[in-house]
């Protein structure tokens, strides 16, 4: 039985079993649900859950956030890590309390990467950027840290925006640790999936169109148009092509901006009305009031879909 993502929960849930993941970020519209992986989850250690499906694994783990944001983000990291095992880091879904709040003089935001930063350093030790994976991290009002990790046994290639700054590389001004992701990560092969990971309105390190929703859309576009390309460049066009249309996930700052990024949606290239969702999230960055993912892996991680013949 395949688990999926529900969003819109009162409260975040990781059910081992069929029940998959229910998450308390609300659904402002589209479907509630993402196939998330074609196994089921165990419970292997308190809130944390794994799974392995053939060559895909899934980690999935949420943490009460009592104390300092950094260090549990650390041990939360430091578990999960240690749970993927050798497996490649292919999608990683961060969902961080109270995301652009402040506390002893550090966002907890900042907090969060320092915390995983130092996880991965941990774990991987010297060069453990190649393992950064495709990701992203939005806010939550539950006091709660979620994350949720795809794995594989196949290979991985990690794939940068070249009109953007490697996040890895971000200078300090944008916190003591840089955010420990890839923008994009693919694996080529006759199981292709792509993912390309939360994507802003940044260019070089710094924002696009602060609190400007229509200038941030455009410039969001541009670089979800440019990942596209790059993994088009992996994959090779064909391939590309041949995949079902991505599911595309929005984090929206601000409910009221819905019909908005609803019009533009219907104008992009790779959007597919019955593989949606828009869901009300903070941003890492107060600036931002949007993000926007796509992700190619249903005909893989949700096979019972293409049994049907069209
Ligand atoms: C950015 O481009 C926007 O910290 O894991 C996007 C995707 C962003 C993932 C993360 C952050 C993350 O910097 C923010």
């Amino acid at each position: 039985m395949p688990t999926s993502l529900r969003f819109g929960a009162s409260r975040t849930r990781l059910h081992p079993g069929d029940a998959g993941i229910e998450l308390a970020v609300p659904l402002l519209a589209g479907t509630a649900d993402e196939r998330l992986w074609p196994g089921t989850l165990e419970r292997v250690d308190g809130d944390l859950l794994t799974g392995s499906e053939g060559p895909w694994r899934c980690v999935a783990l949420s943490v009460p956030v009592t104390q300092d944001m950094r260090e549990t983000t650390r041990s939360a990291y430091a578990r999960l890590l240690a749970a993927l095992g050798p497996a490649h880091s292919l999608r990683i879904w961060n969902y961080v309390p109270a995301i652009n709040e402040e506390a002893e003089g550090l966002e907890n935001y900042r907090a969060f990467c320092a915390g995983r930063h130092e996880a991965f350093a941990a774990f991987a030790g010297a060069g453990f950027e190649r393992h950064f994976c495709a990701a992203s991290a939005v806010g939550t009002v539950e006091p709660r840290l979620s994350v949720i990790a795809l794995a594989t046994e196949f290979s991985v290639e990690h794939l940068e925006n070249p009109f953007q700054c490697p996040a890895y590389h971000y200078p300090p001004e944008y916190g003591p640790r840089s955010p420990s992701f890839s923008r994009a990560s693919v694996v080529a092969g006759s199981e292709p999936v792509f993912y390309i990971s939360g994507t802003s309105a940044v260019l070089g390190a710094a924002s696009v169109a602060p609190g400007d929703l229509p200038g941030q859309l455009a410039s969001t576009g541009e670089n979800l148009l440019r990942m596209l390309a790059q993994g088009r460049r992996v994959l090779g066009a064909e391939t590309l092509a041949g995949l079902e249309a991505p599911f595309c996930r929005v984090y929206l700052r601000r409910p009221e901006d819905v019909p908005v990024v609803q019009a533009w949606l219907e104008k992009q290239p790779w959007f597919d009305a019955g593989q949606y969702m828009i869901v009300q999230a903070d941003i890492c960055r107060r600036e931002l009031l949007v993000e926007i993912e796509l992700s190619w892996a249903a005909h893989v991680l949700n096979p019972s879909a293409d049994t049907m013949p069209a």
